[in-house]
């Protein structure tokens, strides 16, 4: 039978039938499943062939896996060489960010756009918990409306507390598989109990982001939208280590720069300080934002530090 895994807790996966049948699954033996050393070897979203035990309960054991259409790794947050899939068979992503109670920076959404880049899922912007900003967070909104909507990113404010911007984020959820991710306290399971009612995923409780609690959501987890869809909520995430990507490649994975590249003198043009370069040019005239440029040049940085 074909199924998906919809969550995964290391050795036993959660898997699902098309006809809505449940099954703890097992891996059966070992199977070489690509020559990357990922710490783990299926994920949420995985589409596997899995056979029942036998007919009286709901264990089976997978016993293949099925091409994936993509998936999106990251740097295994215990092993910098390991990667982790976080998900598999996506069809957008969402990362959702806080400008207060927890502050995201800029540096992980870059970083997390740039591997939906490369891993080609699109991904959307959403600014969580905005009854809690003042002034100076309104003002940094508005800037990163301008900056990320201008290159192509679709941004969603929103409140989960207060319902606020939610209605257009939903439609954007129907008939898609989309994985969330973000930090820690940023509201995700938040979001999606208050969307569909029916759904109560364990969050923080009341007395909220504390600045250093504990993750609340601790297992990547996919689940059945009512009208159709999927949506894979994940644990909060300290740092979205970039993996698989050379120095070369990366300003490919900034859209406003991608079609500049050709202008640029030398090929291998890396965008600091090389003659004739076009990025450079742009930034001088404003056509490259220069937060976005400050953010490609931290990142080409910690990749020095890796290599
Ligand atoms: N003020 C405010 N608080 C919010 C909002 N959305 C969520 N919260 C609170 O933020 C806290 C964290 O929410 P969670 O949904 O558990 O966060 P999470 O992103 O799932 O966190 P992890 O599972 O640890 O990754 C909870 O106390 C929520 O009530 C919002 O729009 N405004
Ligand atoms: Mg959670
Ligand atoms: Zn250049």
């Amino acid at each position: 039978m074909k199924a998906y895994i919809y969550k995964s807790t290391g050795s036993w996966y959660i898997t699902k039938t098309d006809d809505g049948k449940v099954y703890n699954a097992r891996i059966k033996g070992i199977f070489k499943i690509d020559h990357i050393t990922s710490t783990n070897p299926l994920a949420v979203g995985d589409e596997v062939e899995i056979q029942a035990q036998n007919d009286s309960d709901d264990t089976a054991m997978i016993t293949e896996i099925y091409s994936r259409r993509n998936n999106i790794n990251r740097q295994s947050p215990a092993n910098r060489l390991q990667q982790h899939i976080i998900a598999a068979n996506l069809d957008q992503s969402l990362v959702f960010a806080t400008l207060r109670d927890p502050r995201t920076s800029q540096g992980f959404i870059d970083r997390f756009l740039i591997t939906c880049e490369a891993y080609h899922v699109p991904a959307i912007i959403v600014f969580n918990k905005t009854d809690l900003y003042r002034k100076k967070e309104m003002d940094k909104l508005e800037h990163f409306e301008r900056m990320y909507t201008s290159i192509g990113y679709q941004v969603y404010p929103v409140s989960v507390k207060e319902h606020t911007g939610l209605e257009g984020l939903k439609s954007v959820l129907q008939n898609k598989t989309t994985l969330m991710s973000g930090h820690s306290g940023v509201g995700k399971s938040s979001f999606i109990n208050s969307i569909f009612p029916d759904f109560h995923l364990k969050t923080k409780d009341v007395s909220g982001w504390s600045g250093k609690g504990m993750h609340t959501t601790t297992f990547a987890e996919m689940f059945d939208l009512p009208g159709g869809g999927r949506i894979i909520d994940t644990p909060g995430m300290r740092e979205f280590g970039i993996i698989d990507i050379s120095k070369q490649e990366l300003s490919h994975y900034f859209p406003e720069m991608r079609a500049l590249l050709p202008q640029c003198q030398f090929n291998n043009c890396i965008h600091i300080a090389e003659p004739g370069c076009a990025i450079k040019k742009a930034l001088g005239e404003g056509l490259v934002d220069e937060e976005r440029y400050i953010s490609y040049l931290n990142i080409l940085e910690s990749m020095d530090q890796k290599y």
